[in-house]
């Protein structure tokens, strides 16, 4: 925070409290997953893992523990998992197989480097890892929290979330007629349910009520869901430079995303609803909640 002189209010800094947790998360990362053998995919697993990226669900998840009483240590090994998993998800969604992608965080993909068999693997590891991770490196945190996180962690990225959307996703290429409603499963099923585990998993692991549970998954449905309506603005107005993959994908491939439906300002205007939907589940944390606010409308903000 810091204080304006004239009005005597504090301020919360985002890019400041962005860069500084960016930089803690990505120490721990790093430490997470040491070099071993075969060197050729604990290799391809730490190129995509240190790649860069914003780290905003490792950044969420701290963000949520800290908010409902916990600690940065007791979270940092979900966040890791969290990133495992995120970016286990991008080096398959790379894959010729998918989405078929050259770029991603700016640099070669994964499978560019490393060739598909290791890149499928390397994604596996980084899996099965994550899993591991927190199960192995949770400190200081009742047992029956940790299994609520690992499991919910299985539930998400399962054909119940993340491989679900992405299987819908893939069927809807060629479909630019789609109806809205599946448009918008494919959406909180491919991006928003890691999304709102991050929020949530931070919350487990400090032991918060369901009741205030009940309130961080509804922000995190809202922020999931106009996080993946920017990405699709972005898609369109964001040239390969700014988002460091290749621009221009989903109307190549005929898919339908908000603006093909609802136009861009539209879509524009539906995403700032939805953060301001989900910054009203935050009004009983007062003060506290000024890092989840901020990310809220960092994500209809952003130009990456
Ligand atoms: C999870 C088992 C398992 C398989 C993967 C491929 C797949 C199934 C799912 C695809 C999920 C996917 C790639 C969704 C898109 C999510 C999205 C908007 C990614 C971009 O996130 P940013 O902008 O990226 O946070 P950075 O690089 O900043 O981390």
């Amino acid at each position: 925070m810091v204080q304006t002189e004239a009005e005597n209010i504090e301020v919360f800094d985002l890019n400041s409290y962005l860069k500084e947790r960016k930089i803690l998360v990505e120490k721990a990362l790093d430490e997470s997953l040491p070099m071993g053998k075969p060197e050729k995919v604990y290799e391809s697993m730490r190129y995509s893992l240190l790649a860069g990226g914003k780290r905003l669900r490792p950044i969420l998840c701290l963000a949520s523990a800290e908010l409902t009483g916990g600690t940065i240590e007791m979270a940092m090994p979900t966040a890791c998992a969290l990133e495992m998993i995120h970016t286990m998800s991008l080096i398959h969604d790379d894959l010729p197989a998918m989405d078929n992608d050259d770029y991603r965080r700016g640099k070669l993909t994964n499978h560019k480097v490393y060739g598909e068999d290791i890149a499928i693997l390397a994604g596996d590891g980084l899996l099965a890892y994550s899993f591991e991770f927190v199960a192995v490196n949770t400190k200081n945190v009742d047992p029956l929290a940790v299994i609520e996180v690992l499991a919910l962690l299985g539930q998400t990225v399962g054909a119940a979330g993340l491989v679900g959307g992405q299987v819908l996703d893939l069927e809807s290429e060629g479909k630019p007629d789609l109806d809205a409603e599946t448009l918008s499963f494919i959406h909180h099923h491919k991006t928003g349910a890691l999304l709102k585990t991050s929020v949530l998993s931070g919350a487990i692991l400090a032991g918060t009520s369901t009741k205030i549970k009940a309130k961080l998954a509804k922000y995190a449905e809202n922020i999931g869901l106009a996080f993946q309506i920017v990405d699709d603005i972005l898609d369109i107005t964001a040239t390969q430079e700014e988002l460091g993959k290749t621009a221009g994908k989903d109307l190549k491939a005929q898919k339908a995303t908000y603006p093909s439906l609802w136009g861009i300002d539209e879509s524009k205007r539906q995403a700032q609803e939805l953060v301001r939907e989900a910054i009203v589940e935050l009004a009983d944390f007062g003060q506290k909640a000024e890092p989840l606010r901020a990310i809220a409308h960092f994500i209809t903000n952003r130009k990456y």
